[in-house]
């Protein structure tokens, strides 16, 4: 294979991507995993110097015009997650929500994450169709044996590189931190390799009872979206292996495409052109000058077989 080819052309070498999501979560300070929701969004995040990329459900769901309530099919989520792992070269976590419904799905889902170059798959523990964990009380859980059975179907058709992560949903569904601590124990037992406790709360003091309790039996996994003011200190301090900004790609995105929108009909393109990204800027961000070089080099080698 050619030295140096550009990312969105190098196929993903088998086990990598998961190897190198290990290692992150094996740090001794939290890494950030950005989250993304197509190729232009992981593109941006590495650039920004996210070592890892969560391709969350929510914002894949969002950019595609759907709700997080698993309006759009896996496949299409993996369709998203391909372009992900292609632009972004860096690992990437996927969101497989509840794995769309028996183990059967959920390894299916999980091979297929893995045949794409996909570094792992995160497993919430509800019920098919699962609504996002921010809207709304009804947040059914899943049978904790039922759950536990998916994890390790997952884990059966993959590699070992490959991380599974398993998210409970406990906290969120009111179901208490006892219960949160017994479901992330069963899911460590069945093979899950890091575990996401996820909460709601604007402050950390529930994550950080759980931390406390949980010790240092599977890697720790959050996603402080509505207890954002927490400082990286604090996460470093607990322990936590790894803090996924989730969603403010999208979010970010959605306030700058509304501006744009509302500046450009009130105003004009005169108005917008200042603060939207300049053309070169958008093309050096997409490699087209690596592609100009590739063409000028392929061009060469083409006139060596006219000329021969
Ligand atoms: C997502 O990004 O789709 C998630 C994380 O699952 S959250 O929306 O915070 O539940
Ligand atoms: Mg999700």
């Amino acid at each position: 294979m050619r030295e140096n080819l550009p990312v969105r052309t190098r196929p993903p070498a088998a086990g990598v991507a998961g190897a190198q999501l290990r290692g992150l979560l094996a740090e001794p300070e939290p890494s950030y995993l950005m989250g993304a929701h197509d190729g232009l969004s992981a593109r941006i995040a590495a650039e920004a110097g996210f070592p890892a990329i969560w391709a969350s459900g929510l914002c894949m769901s969002t950019i595609l015009g759907c709700r997080d309530n698993d309006e759009v099919s896996w496949s299409e989520l993996l369709d998203l997650t391909a372009r992900m792992v292609e632009a972004g070269g860096v690992p990437v976590l996927v969101d497989a929500d509840t794995g769309y419904g028996n183990f059967n799905t959920a390894r299916r889902f999980a091979a297929r994450a893995q045949r794409i170059g996909a570094a792992g798959i995160c497993v919430e523990d509800k019920v098919f169709p699962k609504m996002n964990s921010f809207f709304g009380e009804q947040h059914p859980l899943a049978p904790i044996g039922e759950f536990c059975a998916k994890i390790a179907a997952c884990r059966d058709c993959v590699d070992d590189e490959f991380v599974i992560v398993a998210r409970v949903e406990a906290l969120i569904a009111g179901a208490g931190m006892a219960e949160a601590l017994r479901r992330a124990e069963a899911y460590r037992e069945a093979g899950a390799d890091a575990i996401f406790i996820h909460s709601r709360q604007r402050t950390v003091e529930e994550i950080a009872e759980f931390t406390r309790e949980w010790g240092a039996r599977l890697p720790l996994v959050i996603a402080p979206t509505t207890y954002y003011t927490v400082p990286a200190q604090t996460f470093a301090e607990l322990g936590i292996a790894a803090v996924i900004w989730a969603n403010h790609a999208m979010r970010a995105s959605v306030a700058a495409m509304r501006e744009a929108c509302r500046a450009l009909r009130r105003d004009g393109a005169a108005a917008v052109e200042p603060v939207i990204t300049p053309l070169d800027e958008l093309f050096s961000l997409m490699g087209y000058p690596e592609l100009e070089a590739d063409q000028a080099h392929y061009s060469s080698l083409a006139q060596k077989w006219v000329d021969s």
